[in-house]
């Protein structure tokens, strides 16, 4: 069977020690922690497409997600000691009401892999947690995601909440998340949209150069 199946049915039937073993077989076969994610991730917006043409239910989503994560864990090892001289540091978090947290997290493992700082507040994060871990933190970067047409208002409700706070100064403010879009970031007035957790990357850079 050629490997990129495997993968797919792995994330499929929601075999979450297949996956991980899978991940662990690319890496060791040499590839970048990106090209290893890349099967996964098209296996992962497969399970999504089936889930909205009806032919997946929730909970094998969910398997799905599960097993995507124990790739994702494998690829790139939570709390894994990125370069010692921090280049900025980025507080992330998907917004309320929204507990899509891979993109996030994938998103979080690529700036610290590239030198950044990260206090990754998770899943479902209400705007009162991002403004104390804003004033606990004092971040160069936010990052918001959201996945979820009917959360991405709340990337615009914390943005008006920041200039409320007297914050939105303190902090550039990333958005992202599959409904996202840069239209979406300027009329919010967020400092920056990227597709994907690569370009993720040089966009906090050039946020952070500036
Ligand atoms: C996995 C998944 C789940 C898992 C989430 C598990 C977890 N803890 O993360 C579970 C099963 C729990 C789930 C639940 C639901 N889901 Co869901 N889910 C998905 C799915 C299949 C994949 C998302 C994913 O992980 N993609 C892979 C990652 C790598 O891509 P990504 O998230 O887009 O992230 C990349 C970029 O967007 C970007 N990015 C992401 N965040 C950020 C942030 C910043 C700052 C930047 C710069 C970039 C960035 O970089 C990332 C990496 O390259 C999508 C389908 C899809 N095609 O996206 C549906 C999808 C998002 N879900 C959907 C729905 C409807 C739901 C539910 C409402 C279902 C239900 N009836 O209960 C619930 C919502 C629960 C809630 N309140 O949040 C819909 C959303 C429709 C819409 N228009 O709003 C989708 C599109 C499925 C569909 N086609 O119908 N889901």
């Amino acid at each position: 069977m050629n490997p990129n199946e495997n993968i797919r049915q792995a994330v499929l039937d929601g075999d979450a020690s297949g996956a991980a073993a899978l991940a662990r077989v690319r890496l060791d076969a040499g590839l970048s922690p990106l090209e290893a994610l890349d099967p996964f991730i098209a296996a992962i917006r497969e399970a999504g497409d089936r889930f909205e043409l009806g032919d997946f239910f929730l909970p094998q989503l969910l398997m799905a997600s599960q097993a995507m994560r124990a790739a994702l864990e494998v690829i790139f090892p939570p709390g894994q000691a990125g370069p010692t001289l921090s280049r900025g540091t980025v507080v992330a978090g998907t917004v309320q009401g929204d507990i899509h947290e891979i993109g996030k997290s994938l998103v979080c493992a690529l700036l610290q892999a590239h030198g950044f700082t990260v206090v990754d507040l998770g899943g479902d994060v209400s705007a009162d947690r991002f403004i104390e871990q804003i004033r606990a933190v004092n971040p160069d970067l936010l990052a918001l995601s959201a996945l979820l047409t009917t959360t991405m208002i709340q990337q615009k409700m914390l943005l008006d909440r920041l200039a409320q706070e007297g914050l939105r100064d303190r902090v550039k403010v990333l958005v992202g998340g599959a409904p996202v879009t840069t239209q979406w970031a300027r009329d919010i007035g967020a400092d920056g949209y990227a597709p994907d957790a690569a370009r993720a990357v040089d966009l906090a850079l050039k946020l952070v150069e500036k």
